[in-house]
């Protein structure tokens, strides 16, 4: 008997059954986005094979040196995205303002949000890398999206979601009831549901934090740190674990799985960006994600997914993951400010 397994085409569907009056466009967008994501897959899983490793040679808004990957993973976000009539316009990191669909397509009710290619300074080491991507809907009655239209706060998203390109591919996906996990099956070139009701632990022993910026760490954040450290003969009266991939999605992914704490706080050497952390493609649906497992997410001020944007490459502090922790740490900042 052939043990039958989900694709990520019969959970969307079974999703748009539950909402009425739902015309598919939705689902149809969303199977686009799948069908970028395998696109990406696939290039990273060959790498050199196909000449596409190494920088190129260009800088994005941030004044961030783009990897070759970075540029043809933003372009086949576009590629996979723009025909199809369910979108008014697409945002992403690698992009300096909004795209609006050509006018040879049609336009349609959402706005699509992405990062392409997440942590891409490990795609030349080999390690984990990612895609992040965000819905929001197109403001009734504009035709030609601008910046301002995509200002929106985090809890008006209608989906947000990651693929994770590791030992394998996964689609980790929210829509606002739960969040499920699918697995790409190369043989049949399918994401299938493997990781139903994904649900993070509310207590955790294991941290992430780019340790090398403690001496500008501000003191809420490295008085948790030092407790971490201070292990079982300290005020925690337990031993910590620390792990730091480099790659947003991968840990995020790690907290989803086993539980855990995920911190780029502000501190004192990017305090003026106000963060490292691009708050509308990468903040906003990983807490939206996070959230729905039964996380935290917040700035150590504020729950991220409240904050009304001001710009579109606006960065934010982040700390996401086991709620007890969390939220340890933004009563932490409370104390401070106190
Ligand atoms: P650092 C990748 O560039 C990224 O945006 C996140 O995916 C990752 O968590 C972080 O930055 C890594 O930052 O300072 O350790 O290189």
């Amino acid at each position: 008997m052939h043990n039958h397994r989900t694709t990520i085409t019969q959970h969307i569907i079974e999703e748009q059954r539950r909402i009425q009056n739902a015309t598919g466009d939705f689902t149809s967008l969303l199977n686009d986005i799948v069908t970028a994501c395998k696109v990406i897959s696939n290039l990273v899983n060959h790498g050199a094979l196909i000449g596409v490793l190494g920088s190129a040679a260009t800088e994005n808004i941030q004044g961030e040196t783009q990897k070759k990957l970075d540029v043809i993973s933003n372009d086949v976000f576009i590629k996979s995205n723009e025909w199809a009539g369910h979108l008014a316009a697409m945002a992403s990191e690698e992009m300096d303002d909004v795209y609006l669909i050509p006018p040879q397509y049609p336009r349609g009710k959402y706005l699509l949000l992405f990062d392409p290619l997440d942590g891409s300074s490990n795609i030349d080491v080999n390690v984990s890398v990612g895609t992040i991507f965000s819905i929001l809907r197109c403001p009734d009655g504009v035709e030609n999206p601008t910046k301002e239209d995509f200002l929106q706060s985090g809890t008006k998203q209608i989906c947000a979601g990651y693929a994770l390109y590791g030992p394998s591919s996964m689609i980790v996906l929210t829509t606002g009831r739960g969040v499920n996990g699918f697995t790409l099956d190369q043989n049949i070139g399918e994401f299938v549901l493997t990781h139903p009701n994904l649900t993070i632990a509310e207590d955790s022993i294991e941290f992430a934090i780019n340790a090398s910026n403690m001496r500008f760490w501000e003191p809420p954040i490295k008085r948790y740190i030092d407790e971490c450290l201070a292990g079982k003969e300290g005020a925690r009266g337990k031993d910590f674990n620390m792990r730091w991939i480099a790659s947003m999605v991968a840990e995020v992914h790690r907290i989803l799985t086993r539980g855990g704490v995920f911190m780029y706080p502000v501190d004192s050497k990017i305090k003026q960006q106000g963060g490292k952390l691009r708050l509308l493609y990468e903040a906003n649906p990983m807490s939206f994600i996070i959230e729905q497992a039964g996380g935290v997410s917040t700035t150590g001020h504020e729950r991220i997914l409240d904050i009304q944007p001001n710009a579109l490459h606006q960065r934010v502090p982040v700390i996401l993951g086991s709620k007890n922790e969390v939220e340890r740490i933004a009563r932490y900042h409370q104390e401070t400010s106190a």
